[in-house]
């Protein structure tokens, strides 16, 4: 069984899809942000259920889309422990193995195009992020790069395995799909038959220029590809594309308590009742993804929710899709804003939601459902 392929041609990123036959149940490897529709629709074509969304590495190339999956699609999100990605529920050391139905994805930790980037292996694939590339290999000058270390990944983990093993890069710039240890142990350019020093010195000469996105993906995908800054903010809304801001939560409990604002909780009514609601909210469960159908239903009961001259402000799990909501507020004409880590707060280090902020830990009023 091979991996489903996906390709992102704005930043040459493979993604992959691999799945347990019986159980149907999913993993996705380096997801990319703009590519969550694509992704939501090979997750309903062949009838899968997303349960881990997986990082290889902090990408500086584009936004991961892990954050939007676990919103839409119920997946958990796990990332190598070295990549300062906070927000993942698990954080993966060496050896680790996630479960998918019967199946079993394992970590190794590969450092060298960044510290602490990780390959997978599964079935005899390995998913080789930016350590291993076809015919090349990740850059090693920024996020703690180490030619050094990345030679010992090569040469010393990756190459030790079967020749048969199916190499399946996060990148390839000239088309190509994929290859094998054997292939890449004997042919690859950067790596084959070198020394340490020769391949230092190949690596040191590369002179690439910066990804274009770095200074806006690095931060995003240390958490998860949320854009906002999981740590809390000014009491102030904060301006965005698309709606009228981003507020915390007592700000936006202020304006509702005055009566300027009505909230709306997106979230699903099995989400509500399971994990507690606000009382007097408006529940309007968005059920959407980016560039899905327009629902009537929801745009029928919002209007009749906001009166005029009211704001909106949109509230769920933590901040995903109360943004999405107040997007299309915003395209209806309505004065829409976004609550910060909605109800629960993004996940911390151990994965426990709610410790930096959302409206439950902050004191504001919700019950049990
Ligand atoms: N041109 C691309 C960046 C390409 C790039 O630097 N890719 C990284 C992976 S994130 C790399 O390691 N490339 C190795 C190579 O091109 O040899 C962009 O602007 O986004
Ligand atoms: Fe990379």
């Amino acid at each position: 069984m091979q991996p489903i392929q996906l390709f992102d041609p704005a930043s040459s990123t493979y993604t992959y899809l691999i799945f347990d036959p019986d159980t149907r149940e999913a993993v996705i490897i380096d997801p990319v942000d703009e590519q969550l529709e694509r992704d939501m629709a090979a997750l309903g074509e062949h009838g899968l259920r997303l349960v881990w969304s997986v990082e290889t590495h902090t990408h500086a190339d584009h936004i991961t889309s892990a954050a939007l999956l676990a919103e839409h699609a119920g997946a958990r999100t796990a990332a190598p422990e070295g990549c300062g990605i906070g927000t993942a529920a698990v954080q993966l050391k060496n050896g680790d193995v996630l479960r998918f139905g019967g199946e079993e994805l394992k970590a190794l930790h590969t450092p060298g195009h960044t510290a602490g980037s990780m390959c997978y292996l599964w079935r005899g694939n390995v998913f080789t992020g930016d350590t291993l590339l076809i015919n090349g290999c990740g850059r090693t000058d920024f996020q703690s790069g180490s030619a050094a270390a990345l030679y010992r990944s090569l040469t010393e983990i990756l190459f030790r395995l079967d020749d048969e093993t199916v190499v399946w890069p996060a990148h390839d710039y000239n088309g190509r799909s994929h290859s094998t240890i054997g292939a890449e142990k004997a042919g690859n350019a950067r790596v084959a038959g070198k020394t340490l020093a020769e391949f230092t010195s190949i690596m040191n000469e590369l002179h690439l220029p910066k990804p274009k996105r770095l200074d806006e993906a690095v931060p995003a995908n240390r958490h998860s590809g949320l854009r906002h800054d999981a740590g809390g903010g000014p009491a102030a809304p904060r301006n965005t594309a698309g709606y009228a801001g981003d507020v915390e939560p007592q700000l936006a409990c202020e304006w509702w308590q005055k009566g300027d604002a009505i909230l709306v909780d997106v979230r699903t009514d099995a989400e509500r009742e399971w994990v507690g609601f606000v009382p007097g909210a408006v529940p309007l469960p968005w059920k959407k993804w980016p560039g899905m159908a327009l629902n009537e239903e929801f745009d029928e009961s919002l209007k009749a929710a906001v009166p005029p001259g009211k704001k909106a402000v949109f509230m769920c799990r933590s901040g995903v899709r109360s943004i999405a909501a107040a997007k299309r507020a915003t395209e209806l004409g309505i004065e829409a804003y976004n609550v910060l880590e909605g109800f629960e707060g993004d996940p911390d280090e151990n994965g426990q939601r709610g410790k930096r902020g959302g409206w439950r830990l902050r004191g504001l009023p919700w019950r049990q459902g």
